[in-house]
């Protein structure tokens, strides 16, 4: 049996990512095939507690300090990742290391100490960035409730996701119909089955 694919869906603040990701996994379990849905941060765990505290502006933390919680909040998955993976499930995650270095980069972290903490995660298969201009995003229901939603941070993070994309990675119009979107999520995702069910490869590490 195939491993299953770690699908991930990244892009700025309200661009979609819980929308489509949630579609995604519910359209693949109607097919038949095995997928779970995961989001980082995971607040539910003590350590996304604590992110989830300072996303929420009631605790203050150093810009360093955020960066090793939101790394360490990954670790703390990781092992049953794999696990799942390896069982056969697709995971479809909800933000990922990407995130964790475009944010902290967009605060003028070093990119290379930013990556050094999730260098060894598991490696995604496939990147959807769901694309979307911060003036458009800004309009959409509860932006503006959380730390990093102002418009000057979200134009960095954009610019910062563009510099860490690679092959793996698609530009999805996050601006268009989510129904639209989806169906193009998931021709891109039903290929990439396809393709790893002919050609299975084992989990990569990423940043390695
Ligand atoms: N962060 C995260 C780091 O700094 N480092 C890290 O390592 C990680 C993992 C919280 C913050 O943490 C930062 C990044 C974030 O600033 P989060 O919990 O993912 O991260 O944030 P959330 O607030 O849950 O998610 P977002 O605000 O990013 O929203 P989504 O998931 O992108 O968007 P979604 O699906 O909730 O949709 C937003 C709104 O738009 C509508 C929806 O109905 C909803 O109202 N919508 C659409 N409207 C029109 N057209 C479409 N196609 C639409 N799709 C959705
Ligand atoms: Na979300």
């Amino acid at each position: 049996m195939a491993r299953g694919l770690l699908i991930v869906f990244e892009g700025c603040d309200r661009s979609g990512k819980t929308t489509q990701s949630t579609r995604l996994v519910q359209t693949l379990n109607d097919a038949g095939v095995k997928a779970k849905l995961m989001k980082f941060p995971d607040r539910t765990t003590a350590i996304g507690t604590m992110i989830d505290g300072y996303l929420q502006q009631k605790t203050q933390l150093s810009d360093q300090a955020i960066h090793l919680l939101f790394s360490a909040n990954r670790w703390e998955a990781m092992d049953q990742m794999r696990a799942d993976l390896e069982s056969g499930t697709t995971l479809v995650v909800d933000r990922y290391a990407f995130s964790g270095a475009a944010f902290s980069t967009a605060k003028r972290l070093d990119l290379t100490w930013c990556k050094a903490p999730d260098v060894g995660l598991a490696m995604p298969d496939r990147v959807f960035f769901l694309d979307i201009h911060p003036d458009d995003a800004a309009k959409r229901a509860g932006f503006g409730e959380e730390i990093y939603e102002r418009r000057e941070m979200q134009i960095e993070v954009r610019a910062k996701f563009f510099s860490m994309m690679d092959k793996t990675w698609s530009i999805v119009d996050a601006l268009k119909d989510a129904d639209e979107i989806h169906r193009q999520i998931l021709a891109l995702t039903n290929r990439a089955l396809e393709r790893h069910r002919a050609d299975p490869a084992p989990i990569g590490r990423l940043w390695t």
